[in-house]
């Protein structure tokens, strides 16, 4: 495996400098924040960023994300010239040495917490979801949405609700079965692999329909190409944060396949409830049996790229919610060292 980081460019607070010192870091896993969806991300763009990533000792494989358009989503007229630029997107990044992209098909929002910054009882704080707060969003009397509100105006999010309650599963798996037979053969002969990212929460949220969110979700799209390029992003918080997904299981499957490109590593505290909380990366501190889940990584004779996914904040530092730097660096060097125990027991 490869230990990569998530780099939000040059106005993360976190310095490519910092990252190069966190012990392992081998790569950076980026994107080019600045186009707009839906357009093609230029070769020189792409080439510049990849120069400064590596100017400062580090390599640049895996993009996350290159994200898909709503257009594409919601099966609108518009999806056929989109996904030609997606497969456009995808042979220049080929083009400039990259190997990996990871993308997601969450309707509207992405990741979803109803906290992002919860105090914990170690004095850190971290992002959190709970059902409670989630069934007080009542999206005709206004509402905050942590993390989207400058995202969406009221109007347009109630607007995107409504449409995609008309599309539903069955609708949004046949959008995404337009899109892999779209862009697959392109990643395949460009020599990118796609990585899906899973949905996170893995259910459906203020009533939009989720179809990536536990194993016969993974089966199906992988079904719909079944090639080595249409592969997967396994995030363990996501699907992790229903109980019912069995991760090292899931891990021990997809991997074996070939199928598994990316992995993002984190625990998180899961209630009966389905409430969760993003907790430190060891085993103990949470739900997730981290060390079964690295052992079926290694088992699996794993080489793709692995990055620490979302941190707590700790040590008063403030930042991105989820993406400051001491936290994943510790979460990297605990995956890492999970890593050599396993093949020095292995060597034995
Ligand atoms: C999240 C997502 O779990 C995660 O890593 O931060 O935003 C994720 O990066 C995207 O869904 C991937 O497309
Ligand atoms: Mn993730």
């Amino acid at each position: 495996m490869k230990m990569t980081f998530r780099w939000y460019g040059d106005d993360d607070p976190v310095t490519l400098e910092k990252i190069r010192q966190i012990p392992g870091m081998t790569g950076i896993v980026s994107a080019l924040y600045d186009v707009p969806v839906g357009e093609v991300w230029p070769v020189e763009k792409i080439r510049a960023f990849k120069a400064k990533i590596e100017a400062a000792g580090l390599e640049f494989e895996v993009i996350e994300s290159v994200p898909v358009h709503e257009d594409i989503k919601l099966g609108k007229p518009s999806r056929d010239r989109l996904i030609e630029n997606y497969g456009q997107t995808l042979r220049n990044l080929a083009d400039c040495g990259l190997k990996v992209v990871c993308y997601n098909f969450m309707p509207v929002l992405d990741w979803f917490r109803t906290d992002l910054a919860e105090q914990m009882a170690d004095g850190s704080n971290t992002l959190t979801f709970h059902m409670e707060d989630l069934e007080k969003i009542d999206l005709d009397k206004g509402y905050s949405l942590p993390g989207w509100d400058a995202s969406y105006k009221p109007e347009e999010l109630k607007g995107l609700i409504a449409e995609y309650a008309t599309v539903g599963e069955d609708g949004l798996r046949a959008n995404l079965e337009y899109f892999l037979k779209g862009v697959i053969p392109v990643a395949a002969e460009a020599g990118i692999k796609m990585a899906i990212h899973p949905d996170d929460p893995a259910r459906p949220i203020l009533g939009l329909p989720r179809i990536v969110k536990n194993r016969e979700d993974l089966l199906s799209l992988l079904a719909m190409v079944d090639a080595p390029e249409n592969g997967l992003t396994l995030c363990t918080g996501s699907l992790g944060s229903e109980a019912r997904n069995d991760i090292p299981a899931l891990v021990a499957e997809f991997a074996g396949k070939g199928r598994i490109h990316f992995a993002h590593l984190r625990n998180v505290k899961v209630t009966e409830r389905g409430d969760f909380a993003e907790t430190g990366h060891l085993s103990k501190d949470g739900s997730l049996d981290m060390a079964a889940i690295v052992r079926a990584f290694f088992e699996a004779g794993f080489e793709g790229y692995i990055r620490p996914d979302h941190g707590r904040m700790i040590w008063g530092e403030t930042g991105k919610p989820g993406y400051g730097l001491y936290d994943r660096a510790l979460g990297a060097t605990y995956i890492n060292g999970l890593w050599e125990g396993i093949a020095n027991v292995k060597a034995a």
